[in-house]
């Protein structure tokens, strides 16, 4: 049985933290989601079809994939000025 790759990625001053983030192509993805900021927060892809809040000081995990190689954009619903980012999916 292959392992779940997971993703780590924190929300920080309205930011996403890496906001690139790299993974293989063909794989189911577990993204653990960590909002260090007071406020809450809401990831959110069209491409990936996710939408998910993460309260403040709170944790979230999304999972995501198997997907096709290329760039799936997500941004933070409640900051989407800042907080914007690229899960970019790569062939192995
Ligand atoms: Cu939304």
């Amino acid at each position: 049985m292959a392992e779940t790759p997971v993703i780590k990625i924190r929300i920080e001053n309205h930011l996403f933290i890496p906001a690139e983030i790299e993974v293989p192509a063909g794989k189911k993805i577990k993204l653990i989601i960590e909002n260090k900021d007071d406020t809450p927060e809401e990831f959110e892809s069209y491409p990936l079809n996710r939408e998910k809040v993460i309260v403040g000081k709170g944790k979230a995990v999304v999972f995501i994939g198997p997907l096709e190689p290329g760039e799936y954009p997500f941004f933070g619903e409640f900051n989407p000025k800042t907080a914007q980012g690229v899960i970019k999916v790569k062939k192995p």
